[in-house]
């Protein structure tokens, strides 16, 4: 249960005498007056800086730490942003358009403060102005410790997204969690992971705006009564959520600024804090420590990001942080951006709510509460309601990824909400009985309650049944979607299901990411391409130009010494910068295959001590890895010690390292993709076929003039079909084939026996030759590999070659390499996130713009 602030039931629960009267919002019915931002010269900004230094930062510059330096900038860059932040918030209140409310459990943000001053146009302004104080702003800028508060590519499109609906006008609000840790710190001890907390608040957050003034309690626990209501035939049994105990929720407000729009949307993260009441009672009994106790019970819920991208842990606290948040954003949507008694049968004409995968779904049985208990909606009412405001985003194809929480554990936690999904289910299956004849089998497969191993919730299913739109994230995906994970849905709703290609967006991932490219780009064609990426195709003829193509190498080479200069000062990592670039960036995971690449490293290494391969006859080339592992996944992290250990012996190998080199930077994040990615020439996207939902990294890397060595899996098919064939080097089994593999019965041992390259690389992983002679170090991945291989390395091993051949033969033609790069990038432009959103508007939300 959750009570907004405004909610006068809620005044006896919370004793607002210690903390003054609570502050009830203004609805705005026309323009309020808001206060200008600065006019931006250099003059000016040295001013505010200064003010910044002096008044807020409390020091002289003299004394300022960089700290200081840089927080001091990063508020005077919010200065020139604020008004327009306002002005947006005021408009949004004023109009009441449609909203996309994006309810997300991870934003993978990356550094605030070079967006912002990029969005606000103030680069040239701020560098200047600081110069003139005697500070370096590409100094202030590594200071910024990144919000890390997502695991990989979900969380990074969160990011994406919602930039791109700052950038497009487009009314939305994130929500999602402030996690007090984000992602783990890497670090590598002789070549293992451990992990450190990431401790991303502790020099302050300059970014965010606390409101603890539109704090919501949200309850858990409990138990439910059935309570009748009016006399005999009128009598009505409803039921009411008693709950056993309440956490409070404050929300961080943080801009999304536009670029250069004047379009300045939120993104609201919850932090959980105690109950004033609870507080107050117990430490009025003077249980002074259970009453702390009690507060870090309450407090914990947002203390920290689980760092599984993958396998679910069905963890109570995870559960705990997921209705938290969805508890915490339903009631701010109706409490804060409706007007005060609205009809809320008219919910979805006012917004849609995105569900990022199923981490939000809990929200579903939320809203029906809210409808129904508080609302006193009929069922049937509030299902309608309820369905059309909630559309669903599945990001993955695993089934061990697909989240299902165990019903003793649901119940206990929210016990009213799993009545409500039972409820849901029951009618739902009478739907499918209807449809099917009775059909027993398929009501099991499709229920929302799985019964075996244990009875479980299965999120998904509930997903999909509430949603307007289900969608996929590459057309592959989508359609996989539809043809096996989700089957029986598709057929008994087809037009439900719809497909949006992810894409990334530019300003970040290219415009900030690489000033080089973009500046030969914008001399080029003009700067329009920054918000309408389709204009990229303008460079097309200029990939035939030789001297087009002489500019693009220069920048690749420049990337690749900042490249290395970044990596020699942050890692003490040596690369060499006249090499080809090979990268591999993602999270570790069986089914994306580093293996794949660990093992293409291992053959040409054994075929040059082997004397089999002639130096000369190897392009030099330095691979790049990063990636982190899930704490508790054990195989991810054996397969981080081999890449480590394969990379000390090539490295310090005085043959092999003349021309291969292994360069692993600890605790890979969006900071090390914005170095690492603008100088890349090959780009390894080499999952399993029908194993990677999408991919976004792959876009970045194309749109940077990589070339990608990819199979046919995720949005790599559409990137393929874009660029054309002679422009992406295509490897491995297509899915279907891989399908057909799994069900003849995979036999990876077989690859072994009958491919000598192969044998032997995987005979020197297994005699030791990168564990210091010792065989049992790297055992488990050896025995995986001839064993289960779920993945099929093997299978597609000898490909994979072949087509790293091609690569060394294409390197080998600088002219002709890099008339593919350009027109990778020329065509590349459908892989915006403006795109996507055009999309999702056009399929899904049916948003408009605001007028400015
Ligand atoms: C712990 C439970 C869990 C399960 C799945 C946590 C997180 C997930 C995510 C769905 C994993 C994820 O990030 N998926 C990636 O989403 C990207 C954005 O759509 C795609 O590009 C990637 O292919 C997909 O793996």
């Amino acid at each position: 249960m959750v009570r907004g602030r405004d909610d006068p039931g809620s005044a006896e629960h919370h004793p607002r005498t210690a903390r003054g009267r609570v502050g009830s919002v203004t609805r705005v019915t026309e323009s309020t007056p808001l206060i200008a931002s600065p006019e931006p010269s250099v003059e000016g900004f040295v001013r505010e800086y200064l003010r910044e230094l002096n008044f807020t930062q409390g020091t002289v510059l003299e004394r300022a730490s960089t700290n200081d330096k840089y927080l001091a900038l990063a508020r005077t860059v919010r200065h020139y942003l604020m008004a327009s932040w306002m002005r947006t918030t005021s408009e949004h209140l004023r109009t009441q358009p449609k909203a996309v409310a994006y309810l997300s459990a991870e934003y993978l943000l990356g550094r605030q403060l070079d967006n912002a001053l990029i969005a606000a146009d103030l680069t040239d302004i701020a560098s200047e102005a600081l110069a003139s104080l005697g500070i370096d702003v590409a100094e202030l800028r590594e200071a910024e410790v990144e919000p890390g508060l997502g695991n990989g590519g979900l969380g990074r499109l969160a990011a994406c997204f919602i930039d791109s609906l700052a950038t497009m006008a487009i009314p939305a609000i994130g929500y999602g969690i402030r996690y007090e840790y984000g992602i783990f710190r890497q670090k590598f001890e002789d070549g293992w992971q451990v992990e450190k907390p990431d401790r991303w608040l502790d020099n302050g957050s300059p970014w965010e705006f606390a409101h603890p003034e539109h704090e919501v309690t949200v309850s858990f626990g409990g138990h439910v009564e059935t309570v009748s209501e009016g006399e005999g035939a009128d009598a009505v049994e409803t039921s009411r959520w008693v709950p056993g105990w309440e956490v409070l929720g404050v929300p961080y407000n943080y801009m999304v600024p536009g670029y250069r729009n004047g379009c300045v949307n939120t993104l609201r993260l919850w932090s959980a804090r105690a109950t004033h009441a609870f507080n107050l009672e117990t430490f009025n009994y003077g249980d002074y420590a259970e009453a702390v106790r009690a507060q870090t019970f309450a407090e914990n819920i947002s203390k920290v990001l689980y760092p599984e991208d993958s396998t679910p842990q069905g963890k109570e606290l995870r559960l705990q942080q997921q209705y938290f948040f969805v508890a915490c954003s339903l009631r701010d949507f109706i409490d804060q951006l409706l007007p005060q008694g609205f009809d809320l049968h008219r919910l979805p004409e006012r917004v849609c709510f995105q569900l990022n995968d199923t981490h939000p779904v809990i929200a579903v049985p939320e809203l029906m509460r809210i409808l129904v208990d508080e609302e006193g909606f009929a069922w049937d009412e509030a299902w309608e309601v309820t369905q059309g405001c909630f559309a669903y985003t599945c990001h993955t194809l695993l089934p061990e990824a697909l989240e299902v929480w165990p019903v003793d554990l649901l119940g206990r936690l929210l016990p009213r909400h799993l009545e409500i999904i039972y409820r849901i289910n029951d009618e739902f299956l009478e739907e499918v009985r209807e449809a099917s004849g009775d059909d027993a089998v398929l009501v099991r497969r499709m229920s929302i309650i799985a019964e075996h191993p244990g009875r479980a919730v299965r999120m998904a299913h509930l997903a999909t049944v509430a949603a307007t739109k289900v969608n996929g994230v590459a057309e592959l995906h989508s359609q996989l979607l539809r043809d096996k994970v989700l089957a029986d849905f598709a057929r008994l709703w087809p037009e439900k299901f719809t497909n949006v290609t992810n894409g990334v967006t530019p300003r970040r991932f290219v415009r900030m990411a690489n000033p080089r490219l973009s500046e030969l780009i914008t001399e080029a064609i003009g700067d329009g391409w920054v918000t309408d990426l389709d204009r990229l195709r303008e460079l097309e003829p200029l990939a035939d130009d030789p001297e087009f193509r002489r500019r693009f190498r220069e920048v690749k080479s420049a990337n690749k010494e900042r490249l290395a200069d970044f990596l020699a000062r942050r890692d003490g990592i040596e690369v060499p910068v006249d090499t080809m670039l090979d990268v591999m960036v993602k999270r570790l995971h069986e089914y994306k295959r580093q293996t794949l690449q660990i093992l293409h490293v291992i053959t040409l290494y054994d075929g040059i001590v082997s004397g089999r391969l002639a130096l000369e006859d190897v392009v030099p080339r330095t691979v790049v890895f990063g990636a982190k592992a899930a704490p508790g996944y054990a195989m991810a992290k054996q397969i981080i010690g081999l890449i480590n250990h394969v990379a000390a012996v090539v490295n310090n190998h005085p043959e092999v390292s003349r021309v291969l080199r292994v360069a692993f930077p600890a605790n890979y994040n969006v900071t090390v993709a914005e170095t690492l990615i603008p100088a890349a020439d090959l780009s390894e996207q080499i999952s399993l076929a029908g194993k990677e939902a999408s991919g976004t990294g792959n876009m970045k890397f194309a749109l940077n003039g990589a070339l990608t060595i990819g199979t046919d899996d995720g949005a790599n098919v559409e990137i393929r079909q874009l660029v054309g064939d002679d422009h992406f080097f295509l490897f491995g089994l297509t899915e279907p084939e891989a399908a057909a593999v799994a069900e003849a019965g995979y036999r990876p041992a077989t690859y072994y026996e009958e491919n000598a390259t192969l044998r032997r690389a995987l005979d020197l992983i297994a005699r030791g030759e990168f564990s210091g002679g010792d065989r049992q170090t790297f055992e488990p991945i050896v025995s995986n590999l001839l064993g289960e291989d779920r993945f099929m390395v093997l299978a597609d091993y000898q490909s994979y070659l072949d087509a790293q051949q091609r690569v060394e033969a294409a390197y080998r033609d600088p002219d002709a390499w890099s008339r593919s790069a350009v027109l990778n990038v020329a065509r590349s432009g459908f892989f915006s996130s403006d795109r996507s959103m055009r999309d999702y508007l056009d399929r899904i939300w049916h948003a408009e713009p605001l007028e400015s």
